[in-house]
This record gives structure tokens, C-alpha cells and sequence, in this order.
């Protein structure tokens, strides 16, 4: 077992959340991550309220252990899920994309905790002093809307900014990657495209093999002229993407390019023409299994690696 202050804070046996991602954390993947014993976080995405009610009664009927909503802050639906999740008494709320400062005090106020994700030392000190729980600080390793500063170099910084909690986003991919964190100074990992590939997890199998198929190499930013860069798999539509961008389109043909392309690969499994958002872990996933498992092995890699670390110290010879 690993114990840290993230264990102690959300009563969790593991140090380990699912990333909130949008269309392919449903209650299926959050209840087997959470009777797992790490934290599940159902995805709000840019879904309606009524959505996210039916999901969060499917996960309440699953599992009597803590979970999660994660709220990106440009969806259109922002005020109505914070007022859903209060209503529902959800455990715990991350958000992401955006500053959520607002939505901190009355969450708070209903007993609800917050974990904003962060990708700068600066943002996650103002999330300290708004009343945040914890923080997630994010590197650009990660999939999906991601910041500008490695996991590495972020982390650290995050960590010695804030006292509250932090974990760490972005490239943990493994139980070396959790051990590698912990030593960062973070109190755990949150893992994203490890639990897309999943049993649990909706997303389309076309989705996942792309993944599985994947080298390190296999990831690029598209969206970064227009200050939204996502990070996705080099397929076809990213190429495309490049290509529009490169050509100095204006900002709404390309928002109009992007959208609606996350969904066509993960329900639709167009994974030509559709946005595959993962991590620089993706190369180094190369199987689909319970989600219970794949937080099995990485906390027992993860003690393992750690053991092993502290045997290389030795006494100094006289
Ligand atoms: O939110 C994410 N990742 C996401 S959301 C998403 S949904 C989507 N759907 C279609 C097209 C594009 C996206 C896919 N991936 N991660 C959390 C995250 N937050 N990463 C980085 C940040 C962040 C960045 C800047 C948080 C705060 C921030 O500060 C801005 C400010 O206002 O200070």
C-alpha cells in the first residue's frame, strides 16, 4: 500500500485519480477506478446537465466509495453541472481550462471538495489562497488541452508554491511513473490515457488500438495559434489541422475545423478523421485490461521501484 496526504484527504486506498476526460470518462470507467480503490472522475465535458444527473445516479448506484466530476471551464454548461454536482453532494470536483476561482467558495460551502488542474506555479498559489483542496499540476506530456511546462519541471515548482496536496498530471503512464512523481513531491498521479484503454472505458476499440499501436513519437499539438493547443495523435485529421493553421486561416475556421472531432473518434471510432487526444505515454501502453488492474500493477511496480531506489544507498566507506 501506498499512504500519502492524497490517500488521507479523499479516503482512498491508492494514490491514484482517473483523468475527467470528456466523452470517455462515463460511470462505467468511474465506478470500476473507484471500487478499485482510486479516485474515479466522471467526465462533464461540454454535456448538458440532464447528462450528467443520468451519469452521476449510474455511479452512485455502482459504487458507495468517493468520485468525481471534472468540469472543463469553457463549457457552455459550467454554472448548471456546479449547481448539479452541489444538489448531488459529489465528493469531489476538478476543473480544468480556466481559472474557477468563482465556483470555489460555494462549492466549499456545500461540503464539496475542489481540485483545480493548474499548469503553472502561479495559477495553483492562487487556487491555495481561493480555498482549493488539493491541486493537479499538469505537464504538457499530457492528452488532450494541455499548458506549456513539463511534468519534470512543473511539478517541483508547484509543489514548493503551494502546501495543499498536489499530483501530478502528464506523462504517468506507469508505476515508475507514479514512483517519479512521488519523489517530484507530489502526494500522487493522475492518469489519463492509461485508463482509456480499459475494458470499462466507452471509448470506441478504434480509439484504444490507436493508442496501443502507438510509439512515443506518436503525438503533436494541433491549436496552438489559437491559444487552445490540444495534444492528439498524428493521424490524417492533425496533419490537417497543421496545414490550416500553417496557412493563416482565421481563428474560426480553424475553431470550426476542431470541433466536433473528439467525439468522432471516441464514439464514432473515425480515427482518420477524428481528434485521438492522448499522452506521450501512449507508446507505452500496449494492452487493454480491467481498470482495476491497471491501477494493481502500477501501485505494485511503483513500490517495487521505490524499494529498489532506496537500497542504492549505502554507507560511505571510511
Ligand atoms: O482540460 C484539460 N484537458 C482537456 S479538456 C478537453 S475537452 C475538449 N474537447 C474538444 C476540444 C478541445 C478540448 C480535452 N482535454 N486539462 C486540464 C488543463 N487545464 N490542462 C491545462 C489547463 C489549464 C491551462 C491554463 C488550466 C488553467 C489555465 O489557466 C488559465 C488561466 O485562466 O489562468
Amino acid at each position: 500500500m501506498l499512504k500519502t496526504a492524497l490517500t488521507d484527504l479523499l479516503h482512498i486506498d491508492h494514490p491514484i485519480l482517473q483523468g475527467g476526460m470528456a466523452w470517455v470518462a462515463t460511470a462505467e470507467l468511474v465506478v470500476a477506478v473507484s471500487e478499485g480503490g482510486g479516485l474515479g472522475i466522471l467526465g462533464a465535458g461540454n454535456a448538458p446537465p440532464d447528462w450528467v444527473r443520468d451519469q452521476l445516479l449510474r455511479v452512485k448506484a455502482g459504487t458507495s466509495r468517493p468520485y468525481g466530476v471534472n468540469v472543463p471551464l469553457f463549457s457552455p454548461f459550467v454554472d448548471d453541472v456546479v449547481q448539479l454536482c452541489i444538489e448531488q453532494q459529489v465528493p469531489v470536483m476538478t476543473t480544468g481550462a480556466g481559472n474557477p476561482t468563482p465556483y470555489i467558495a460555494p462549492l466549499k460551502d456545500a461540503g464539496i471538495m475542489v481540485i483545480p488542474v493548474v499548469a503553472s506555479a502561479a495559477l495553483a498559489k492562487r487556487m491555495e489562497r481561493a480555498g482549493a483542496d488539493a491541486v493537479i499540476a499538469e505537464g504538457e506530456e499530457s492528452g488532450g488541452h494541455i499548458g506549456t511546462v513539463t511534468t519534470l519541471a512543473l511539478v517541483p515548482q508547484v509543489a514548493d508554491a503551494v502546501s495543499v496536496p498536489v499530483i501530478a498530471a502528464g506523462g504517468v503512464g506507469d508505476g515508475r511513473g507514479l514512483a517519479a512523481v512521488l519523489t517530484l513531491g507530489a502526494a500522487g498521479a493522475q492518469m489519463g490515457t492509461r485508463f482509456i484503454c480499459t475494458d470499462e472505458c466507452i471509448a470506441h476499440a478504434n480509439y484504444k488500438h490507436t493508442i496501443v499501436r502507438s510509439n512515443e513519437r506518436a503525438t503533436m499539438i494541433t491549436g496552438m495559434s489559437i491559444g487552445h493547443p490540444v495534444r492528439c495523435i498524428r493521424n490524417p485529421m492533425a496533419r490537417d489541422f497543421e496545414e490550416l493553421e500553417k496557412s493563416g486561416a482565421s481563428d474560426i475556421d480553424i475553431i470550426e475545423f476542431g470541433t466536433g472531432r473528439l467525439q468522432r473518434a471516441a464514439m464514432e471510432g473515425d480515427v482518420v478523421h477524428g481528434s485521438v487526444m492522448a499522452g506521450q505515454v501512449s507508446g507505452m501502453i500496449h494492452d487493454v485490461v480491467p481498470a482495476a488492474e491497471v491501477l494493481r500493477r502500477t501501485v505494485a511496480q511503483a513500490e517495487a521501484v521505490l524499494t529498489s531506489l532506496n537500497a542504492l544507498i549505502v554507507e560511505e566507506k571510511e
